[in-house]
């Protein structure tokens, strides 16, 4: 069992360049920008950024549809300002992950170009083409953005897969000339000196044979597309090509996205010894409440119940320990925030609220990732109308189900949307309370949280109790104790759906974290007062049995 590694000491922090800091004035963020924040990143005490693509796209999918892997988008700048960010990047010390996609492309990119303009073209088969299965699409599966996963392509008359929006063609992976395209362009990144790969939904690239149909939750028009592909036959193999390959020859950090994995199956690709990849990020956590209707999926206004969080991250916890390696996350750009979601965004408990996540997740046992303004505690944008959205899965959504099917009436879609659209991380980064909250002296690209002056990083770093310097010191007790990183993890009252409690124990030392999920004073005895030391917590002169509304507190006990 591999059990030193540096990317199991790191806390990443993650990027979404266009909403984190533009240079320029075009109101889009970008790589200089990014640079000129480098120090704030430093200071919070991250160790590796993640960024969301930034290659050359048309932006169907806000940069997930690539159309050429070796070149950066001209919006976030060139590649010398890359390659000078990465530089730098490493001169202060911190790594950098790069986003790999490459289930599918863009329809833009050259080999779908080459693809599409005839049935015996070199790259017909670096994609998915079939013939119409009595008039229609060859089978039944839907994509995540809506409608169909086939699109009809008139020339040749037959229908491509897109799993996600028409602009993104699924790539085919049983060719060996697509898996051998991707390893150089791995390669490409990797021998510039990136430090990782971060791999969009990479348990989606091994397509069941015969793509049978797949099942239609309460009579969907479409069938559900991730129940036949996701974790497919042929992944093991593919990754332990991609490892054999490519990965084994770079000291790096890989973390594959895998909505729909279960524990077993994440051992399988990241056990120590599966020599396939380092981490995962799992759904489990951040796909509960769905609607009760199965065909409105994760549209939902309903709170989490803590119970059932707990036992999400408890059942990851226990199973993957000694075994393989936990990525914890609240948040990404494509997560609804955190202290809205989970906790509270009124002004009253907000900033205790933001910590008191903070400490729920980075004591866990696995490779923290905080979001851009997770550390300020950003919150939803809390939208009231159809027109402030801009992703393009919430405006489909709302198309399909209140337009089209008419499952759902517009004003509760608006609520659900409100609770879990994607947008709602995507707003640009507070820096400041100056206009547009120095993100942009343009005009920024998509509409700032209207709270950035009351929420913004400027004040933050002027005050000691802020969100920001309690994530800084979270990250600081991961870094200088080990237990943080390798104790394991032993679960308290799974049952109480008001306090989140576990412990942690390593080398005969014991961790106790308590965390308030509720908004009222409640008594709990852990047996803290026979700790030695109160490591951190969200109250001032807090030491009693007595838990404040949101409160947190670690304990350690010597060995
Ligand atoms: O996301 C894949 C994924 O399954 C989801 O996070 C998805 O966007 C959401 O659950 C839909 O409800 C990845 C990227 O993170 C996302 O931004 C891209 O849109 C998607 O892949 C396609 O590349
Ligand atoms: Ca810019």
């Amino acid at each position: 069992m591999a059990s030193n590694n540096w990317w199991q000491h790191a806390v990443v922090y993650q990027v979404y360049p266009r909403s984190y800091q533009d240079s320029n004035g075009d109101g889009i963020g970008d790589l200089n920008g990014l640079r000129s924040r480098l120090a704030y990143i430093k200071k919070l005490g991250a160790d590796v950024i993640w960024l969301n693509p930034i290659y050359e796209s048309p932006d169907k999918d806000n940069g997930y549809d690539i159309s050429n892997y070796r070149k950066i988008n001209p919006m976030y700048g060139t590649m010398q300002d890359f390659d000078e960010l990465l530089d730098e990047a490493h001169n202060k010390g911190l790594k950098i992950l790069m986003d790999l996609v490459v289930n599918h492309t863009s329809d833009q990119a050259e080999w779908f170009k080459e693809s599409r303009k005839s049935t015996d073209n070199k790259f017909r088969d670096y994609y998915i083409w079939r013939d119409p299965k009595n008039n229609r699409e060859p089978n039944n599966w839907g994509s995540y953005f809506s409608g169909p996963a086939w699109k009809y392509d008139e020339k040749t008359k037959q229908y491509y897969l897109h799993l996600f929006e028409e602009g993104q063609p699924d790539l085919n992976w049983e060719n060996p000339a697509v898996r051998e395209s991707v390893w150089d362009i791995m390669r490409f990144w990797l021998d510039k000196g990136v430090d990782g790969f971060r791999m969009d939904v990479i348990n989606l690239i091994s397509k069941p044979a015969g793509l049978p149909d797949a099942p239609t939750p309460d009579n969907a028009v479409y069938g559900d597309v991730q129940a036949v592909v996701a974790d497919g036959h042929r992944l093991n193999e593919f990754l332990k090509e991609m490892n054999k390959k490519v990965l084994s020859k770079y000291d790096i950090m890989t973390v594959g996205e895998m909505p729909g994995s279960t524990p077993e199956d994440v051992i399988n690709y990241t056990g120590f010894d599966s020599h396939e990849l380092n981490m995962v990020f799992q759904f489990e956590h951040v796909s509960l409440s769905p609607n009760p209707n199965k065909r409105l999926g994760k549209w939902n206004d309903q709170p989490v119940k803590l119970v059932e969080l707990k036992h999400a991250l408890s059942r990851w916890q226990k199973a993957l320990d000694g075994k393989a390696w936990n990525s914890l996350y609240w948040n990404n750009h494509d997560q609804p925030r955190a202290v809205s979601r989970f906790a509270a965004d009124d002004p009253k408990y907000r900033v205790t609220a933001a910590k008191m996540l903070a400490t729920t997740l980075h004591m866990l046992q696995g490779t923290p990732y905080v979001y851009e303004g997770e550390e300020l505690g950003m919150t939803n944008a809390h939208y009231k109308q159809l027109s402030q959205y801009e992703d393009v899965e919430a405006i489909n959504a709302y198309k399909e189900l209140v337009e089209e099917e008419k499952l759902v009436d517009g004003k509760t879609m608006l609520r659900y949307l409100a609770n879990m659209s994607r947008d709602n991380a995507r707003t640009p980064m507070q820096w400041d309370a100056s206009a547009n909250a120095g993100f942009t002296n343009g005009e920024p690209w998509f509409a700032l949280n209207s709270n950035y002056p009351e929420i913004n990083a400027k004040d933050e770093l002027a005050d000691p109790d802020s969100v920001f310097y309690y994530y800084q010191k979270l990250i600081s007790l991961r870094h200088q104790n080990d237990i943080v990183v390798y104790g394991n993890y032993e679960e308290l009252d799974p049952e109480d759906n008001e306090v989140f409690a576990y412990r942690r124990n390593y080398k005969g030392q014991t961790l106790l974290v308590i965390n308030n999920f509720t908004n009222q004073n409640i008594e709990r005895d852990y047996g803290q007062e026979t700790y030695d030391k109160l490591l951190l917590g969200n109250y001032e002169n807090s030491n009693t049995k007595i838990f404040k509304p949101y409160e947190s507190r670690i304990y350690l006990k010597k060995a």
